[in-house]
């Protein structure tokens, strides 16, 4: 049986695709769970981990979020993808002027990381706004900080099927490890719904990791009982 690793960056080097550049993106659009596996299936992301944002009060936590909202942050490879892309799916998955219903735990929200991407907010936002015949409500602001959410609301719904979950805990025996597998990250999205096997399996071929790595993966895709 595989005995694991001790440290994060050694699980990236053995079983997650190899990235040139690496750029993080962070926001809020609505519960986090959903996000997180809808993301996590789009090829050219590498990592996805739910948390929270965009407020003041200090240790947020699931209870008390104080005056943070749920967000998803995802770590994702710019030749693969763009921001752009990812900004284009973010404004099509979900409503952003349904306001702040229940405070600011649910607003539509960005945080941008450098000048480039707020350009490409500014940018996004117009062509947005135009497909849906309004302005767009979404707070825009620096990223300051982001709190990891308690490891339940890490990969929820991966997390609803035991037996998978088992047979990762042998790739992936420590919370930390399976936050930043990718390969994770596809099957939390796969599991609700976004994503085909046949087609992880070919993106599968593509990473850039040893082949019997990705034998070990593929290995897990047909013993998982689905
Ligand atoms: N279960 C909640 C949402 C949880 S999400 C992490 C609901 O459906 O209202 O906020």
């Amino acid at each position: 049986m595989f005995q694991g690793y001790q440290t994060v960056e050694d699980m990236i080097k053995k079983f997650n695709p190899q990235a040139s550049a690496v750029e993080t993106a962070t926001f809020g659009m609505g519960c986090f769970w959903g996000p997180e596996a809808m993301f996590g299936s789009v090829p050219g992301v590498l990592r996805t981990r739910v948390g929270f944002a965009g407020g003041t009060s200090p240790k947020p936590t699931y209870r008390h979020m104080g005056d943070h909202t749920e967000t998803v942050e995802i770590d994702f490879d710019p030749a693969i993808i763009s921001y752009e892309d990812i900004l284009r799916k973010f404004w099509q998955n979900h409503y952003p002027n349904r306001g702040n219903y229940k405070g600011r735990q649910y607003i539509s929200m960005l945080r941008y990381h450098g000048e480039q991407q707020k350009e490409a907010i500014k940018k996004v936002r117009k062509d947005m706004e135009k497909n849906l015949g309004e302005a767009i409500e979404t707070e825009v602001a620096e990223y300051e900080n982001f709190t990891l959410a308690d490891d339940r609301h890490q990969k929820y719904y991966l997390k609803r099927y035991p037996n998978t979950l088992e047979q990762l805990q042998e790739l992936f025996p420590k919370p930390e490890l399976l936050i930043d597998s990718t390969f994770a990250a596809r099957l939390n999205g796969f599991v609700k719904g976004y994503g085909k096997l046949r087609i992880l399996k070919n993106e599968l071929a593509s990473w850039d990791i040893e082949e019997e790595d990705k034998e070990i993966l593929l290995n897990k895709l047909e013993t998982i009982k689905w």
